[in-house]
């Protein structure tokens, strides 16, 4: 695939709490058929995108928390989406939550795939850094149990070569570690998609309520930066059984510059060329890393922490 090509951006609206996945499915390849209309070759969606955003509730109710994940990926459900994109040629990022066997035991993570203009899976990610809390709540206004519903991912921050380039991924509040970028920058990454989930209201500093649209485009634009990567941020937004999502969803080039932004909070296409090859008017220069960085002064960064 060449190196220069359009990319899109699929912004979701809320998903209800009873909203089955057909539904979701099918409004997610209503927009990849509005992104293929624009040229795209590549799609970009939101994290657990398949339900709504579950980790609000606190429940004990080991079936329940079952219902909200996939035990396979592909599945019927699904489908309908792998098969827009093989017969559309169309590439896409996808986030949902995943249920699996391993080592024995059921693992819950909250996951990402990159699939490909023929419909399959060339890249799997599992989130690292798990936001929230994993007991009840009852003083916010909402819960964020990601560390209950979730185990830490295990597969670090893969690259993968997909459409013409090194493309990562991450989710969400990874998005807010220079770490993420810093470690898919190392291994080449050219280009990293993520989704987001993030709600307006911050319980623990609701000060900072006002400025989540900022951090949001704070944190990619700078790692973007910092990488000489091209980001793409794709957002769940609007209120979601009563919980405001920010927007926000946006394409940003490794200059820094957002190049495409969503407008509203519920479906939407944003699309934008990108030229991988900019990448190096960064990582030739100010941010040649074999040239320039420093890591023998970094070493705190990899200390490790108590788990
Ligand atoms: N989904 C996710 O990671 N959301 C967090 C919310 C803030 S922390 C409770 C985020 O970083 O956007």
């Amino acid at each position: 695939m060449k190196r220069r090509f359009i990319a899109a951006a699929a912004q979701l609206g809320p998903i209800a709490r009873d909203e089955p996945r057909s539904s979701a499915v099918a409004r997610m390849v209503a927009l990849m058929r509005e992104a293929h209309g624009r040229g795209a070759e590549v799609v970009v969606f939101p994290e657990l995108a398949l339900t709504t955003f579950f980790s609000r509730w606190y429940t004990e109710d080991d079936a329940e928390i079952d219902s909200w994940f996939e035990t396979e990926m592909p599945n019927d459900e699904v489908q309908p989406l792998f098969d827009a994109a093989r017969d559309l040629g169309i590439g896409f990022y996808l986030g949902y939550a995943e249920l699996t066997t391993e080592d024995g035991r059921k693992r819950r993570f909250n996951t990402s795939i990159i699939v490909d203009s023929t419909g399959k899976i060339v890249g799997k990610y599992r989130k690292i850094h798990l936001p929230g809390h994993r007991d009840n709540e009852p003083w916010r206004a909402f819960q964020h149990l990601e560390k209950r519903y979730f185990e830490h991912g295990n597969m670090g921050f893969p690259v993968f070569e997909a459409f013409g380039g090194r493309m990562g991924m991450c989710l969400c509040n990874d998005r807010r570690w220079p770490e993420t970028f810093r470690v898919l920058g190392l291994r080449g990454a050219e280009m990293v998609m993520l989704g987001y989930n993030t709600p307006l209201h911050y319980p623990p500093a609701p000060e900072h309520d006002h400025l989540q649209y900022f951090h949001n485009h704070l944190c990619m634009q700078g790692s973007a930066y910092a990488n000489g990567i091209w980001v793409i941020g794709t957002a769940k937004a609007g209120r979601e059984e009563g919980c405001d999502l920010i927007g926000g969803s946006c394409i940003i080039a490794p200059t820094g510059e957002i190049v495409a932004q969503a407008q509203g909070v519920g479906d939407e296409v944003i699309t934008a060329e990108v030229d991988l090859d900019r990448c190096r008017e960064l990582r030739d220069n100010v941010f040649n890393f074999s040239l320039h960085r420093e890591p023998e002064d970094y070493s705190p960064i990899c200390a490790s922490k108590d788990r």
